[in-house]
């Protein structure tokens, strides 16, 4: 039986992920940070199954800690402050967690187990202002955000101590990925639960930035596969992991509305941009500014065909499943919360 330990396991990728190890049969350990209330995140229906760690990717002390407790072949480190946004507002903290904490957790690898098997969570982030489309290994990085900075930073740690020390380091650059667990202040997130509040009647509109934005979305369930095969290989090396198919936000908000039987039209340009009911002629979508970002990624398109071709991996959930089942899944939740709120 094989160890692993996976820190951010209580996010949306580390929940996915845990699952998967379980079922292959292996140990899995998770780090989880202090919190002042004990809250397992996504993993709370499998949580008597993890055997869990106190630790944090800022304090080093406690990544060797958490590699000498689990003795773990493979280390899948999935910890980050993952929010782009956020990362204006925290540039320091995000440097910390995602380029830093890269480092420290290589570092705790080194001198415990150097024959442990690493994962590092690239992102197709780093590709910002992109140098061509569709974007591969090869493709010139231009990161966009602090955020894409800090991962750039983890992404050639990576590489470097793999070729420094002879370590099994890879990085998958993941396209951005959804899921029923993705965090609300996500686009994919926020519009689902928008679109199931506004069918609902508790809800008026939805307010987004950035509508022309153009995104590779695809499914996380099916990109933790990738973060394992990755680590089976003879040899370590990066790979893109995407779908090849790209759609703007405002193709979004129109699907997730369809699936809810609303039909979106579009008026004005700009800040000045409104989705209407077709049938009501309600306000359903407006621009707020507040959700401009200071520099923006425009378009990213992943071309997957190394992973596709090296390590056997396709994306099995397509983008229409994905919104359908991010949907259902916000519905089956607002209609449960408004029931419980009608009770008190
Ligand atoms: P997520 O849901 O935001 O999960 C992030 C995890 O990191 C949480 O478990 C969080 O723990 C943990 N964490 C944050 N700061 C930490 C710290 N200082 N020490 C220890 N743990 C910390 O993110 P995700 O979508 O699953 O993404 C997983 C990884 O893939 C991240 O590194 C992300 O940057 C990267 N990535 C994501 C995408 C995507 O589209 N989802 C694409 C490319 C790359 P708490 O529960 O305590 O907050
Ligand atoms: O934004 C635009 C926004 O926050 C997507 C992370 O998992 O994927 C994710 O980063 C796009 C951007 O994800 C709103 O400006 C418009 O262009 O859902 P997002 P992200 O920034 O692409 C990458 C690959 C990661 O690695 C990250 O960890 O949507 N947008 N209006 C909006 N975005 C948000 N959040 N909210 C809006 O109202």
């Amino acid at each position: 039986m094989k160890n692993a330990l996976i820190t951010g396991i209580t996010g949306q990728d580390g929940s996915y992920l845990a699952e998967l190890l379980l079922e292959k049969g292996y140990n899995v350990y998770g780090i989880m940070r202090r919190k002042s209330v004990v809250d397992y995140g996504n993993v709370d229906h499998i949580k008597d199954k993890i055997n869990f760690i106190y630790a944090d990717m800022t304090d080093v002390i406690s990544l060797i800690n958490a590699m000498i407790i689990s003795q773990a072949d493979e280390v899948y480190n999935l910890a980050a402050q993952s929010f782009v946004a956020t990362s204006w507002e925290q540039p320091i903290a995000t440097a910390d967690i995602n380029a830093l904490g890269v480092t420290n957790m290589l570092e705790a690898i080194r001198t415990v187990k150097p024959s442990a098997h690493f994962y590092q969570a690239s992102t197709s982030e780093m590709f910002g202002l992109v140098q061509e489309i569709p974007q591969k290994e090869t493709t010139p990085f231009y990161p966009r955000s602090p955020y894409g900075v800090a991962k750039l930073y983890g992404h050639w740690i990576t590489k470097n101590y793999r070729e420094s020390y002879n370590l099994y380091a890879c990085s998958g650059i993941l396209f951005n990925h959804e899921s029923e667990r993705r965090g609300k202040e996500f686009v994919t997130r926020k519009i689902t639960d928008a679109v199931v509040r506004i069918k609902l009647g508790v809800q008026d509109h939805l307010e987004l930035g950035n509508m022309d934005s153009k995104r590779d979305w695809g499914h996380s369930k099916d990109y933790v596969k990738a973060m394992w095969l990755m680590l089976q290989q003879e040899t370590p090396d990066d790979y893109v992991i995407a779908t090849n198919e790209t759609r703007t936000v405002r193709e979004f908000v129109e699907i997730a509305f369809n699936h809810v039987g609303i039909t979106v039209e579009w008026q004005g340009t700009g800040v000045d941009e409104i989705g209407i009911d077709k049938t009501t002629g309600k306000t359903i979508v407006k621009i707020n500014p507040k959700f401009f970002r200071p520099a923006e990624v425009d378009i990213l398109l992943g071309d997957p065909t190394k992973a596709e071709t090296v390590l056997g991996w396709k994306r099995e959930i397509p983008f229409a499943n994905l919104v359908e089942r991010m949907v259902k899944n916000d519905m089956e939740l607002v209609t449960r919360e408004i029931k419980i709120s009608k009770l008190n």
